[in-house]
């Protein structure tokens, strides 16, 4: 038996899991959780990064409580997109920006300028978010801290670096950054030139499984750990990591990750590169073993965290039983709309789409939550529905993993919405998928479909029948189109 430690950060929180592997069992446990809150400072929203590293410290001071102060390996996950600047002495040069905040906003025109949005997306695959690490450096450019940067790195290869001292780009989360070609799974070198992008920001391109050093000695003292503990390189997108834990048996199946973010899709064995996609807003993300992520973002369960902290935290339990006995699709929002990405107002926010596209606006706090529910559920039955056509990939399932299985009434109302039967599972996917990978880099055998046979053995599914209602579905999905 092998023991793991799967550092795996989201939006809201951040784990540290421990994973006990065997050729034939996987158990996951929780050594530490804890919160991963954003700052706003005079300059705009920040991630706490050196928090985060402390909590990846006791994570890992836990995680080695667990197994006798030993591990096999660490791997680390998180969110995209986002990174930090090191100058030349390898130092962080200031708190890494939150995809949220407002700097890219009116940026895309500009990059578009240069290069049109079509050749972007033929060369680059990635569907428009303001978000993409491209964005996020064209909105930088003039600044002090771009100049003195000699590094850039992704957030899990910056606390990989903190750990282990050594730099690396990992493919699954570089391919989010949209200068990566995901026919060559290598830079693009064309695009990064025209748009006046320096590469030699980047660490060299590592892959999952990939080796990436061991921890330091400090860390081994501060942890307890007994050393020597590499450190693999997983898929460490969470998205990716999450894909390679859906628990799917055969190609027929389309996934919905679930968390702050509803990540919708199919997996491929090539990128679809059409104008036809580009305009559907499917993005080409890169998948462990040359897979592709083909996937559209969905606003997810950020739309009831928002509405839940404006409501000062009230019990979640009863909110969903309420929002259950709420009378259906009353009204629906686009949770693809852009207009909800940015932090504060959320019930307000929605009570303004439903107006403004001519329905019912939800008044309480159990027929807000059935909305955004209900919205979600659209979201994934149009995401289901279009990249099988778009991607000429038909799916008799749809899997969903991630924190949203724990919600059963998304998990039914998604059944319901694709008229296709969904297993939920896997709640911790992300975690799950990064034990999978050290454990393959360290001995297990198998590929990606054997690697998740292991997981439908062992992980508890949960199977959710379409109820039948598609046509009431298909009607929600014509009032939005109409908008
Ligand atoms: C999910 C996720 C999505 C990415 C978004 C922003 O946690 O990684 O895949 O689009 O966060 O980074």
């Amino acid at each position: 038996m092998k023991s793991y430690a799967a550092v795996d950060l989201g939006a809201s929180s951040g784990r540290v899991m421990v994973g006990r592997v065997t050729p034939d069992s996987l158990e996951l446990s929780e050594a530490h959780r804890f919160p991963n809150r954003p700052v706003r400072v005079r300059e705009g929203l920040r991630w706490d990064v050196l928090g985060l590293y402390a909590g990846v410290l006791d994570g890992l001071r836990a995680a080695g409580a667990h197994c006798g102060g030993r591990l096999d390996s660490v791997g680390i996950d998180s969110w995209a997109v986002d990174y930090g600047l090191l100058d030349a002495d390898g130092a962080l040069l200031g708190n890494p920006v939150h995809y949220r905040d407002t700097r890219t906003e009116g940026v895309a025109e500009k990059v578009w300028a240069t290069v049109p949005a079509a050749e972007l997306y033929a060369a680059t695959g990635l569907q428009y978010a303001p978000f993409n690490t491209l964005y996020q450096l064209t909105a930088a450019r003039s600044t002090a801290q771009l100049a003195h940067a000699r590094r850039l790195l992704l957030i899990p290869d910056l606390l990989t670096y903190w750990l282990t001292g050594e730099q690396g780009a990992e493919l699954t989360n570089a391919s989010t950054t949209q200068l990566i070609d995901p026919l060559t799974r290598d830079w693009s070198y064309d695009i990064a030139g025209r748009l006046g992008i320096d590469l030699g920001l980047f660490a060299p391109l590592r892959q999952p499984g990939d080796p990436a050093g061991v921890l330091r000695a400090e860390v081994l003292e501060e942890t307890g750990l007994t050393g020597p503990v590499p450190v693999t390189a997983v898929g460490s997108h969470d998205t990716a990591s999450a894909v390679a834990a859906v628990p799917a048996v055969g190609e027929r199946f389309a996934y919905v990750c679930t968390g702050t973010w509803s990540l919708a899709g199919l997996e491929l064995d090539a990128p679809v590169l059409t104008e036809e996609s580009r305009a559907a807003n499917f993005t080409n993300e890169l998948g462990l073993d040359g897979t592709v992520r083909y996937l559209r973002n969905i606003m997810g369960l950020w739309l009831l965290q928002e509405c839940v902290r404006a409501w000062g935290e009230p019990d979640l339990g009863l909110l969903l039983r309420e929002a259950a006995g709420v009378a259906a699709l009353r009204s629906v929002v686009d949770a693809g709309d852009g207009a909800f990405l940015a932090p504060g107002r959320m019930p307000e926010r929605i009570a303004a789409a439903c107006r403004a596209s001519g329905q019912p606006v939800p008044g309480t706090r159990a027929e807000i939550t059935r909305c955004i529910l209900d919205s979600l559920a659209l979201a994934h039955r149009r995401a289901v529905v279009d990249a099988q056509r778009l991607a000429d990939h038909p799916v008799d399932v749809v899997y969903v993993v991630g924190g949203g299985t724990r919600n059963a009434l998304l998990c039914q109302l998604t059944a319901d919405a694709c008229g296709l039967p969904v297993v939920a599972g896997a709640t911790e996917a992300a975690a799950l998928g990064n034990v999978l990978v050290q454990a393959r880099a360290h001995g297990l055998a198998g590929d990606l479909a054997e690697l998740r046979r292991l997981l439908t053995r062992t992980q508890p599914l949960t199977r959710y029948t379409p109820r039948g209602d598609t046509a009431r579905w298909r009607e929600a999905e014509a009032r939005l189109a109409t908008r």
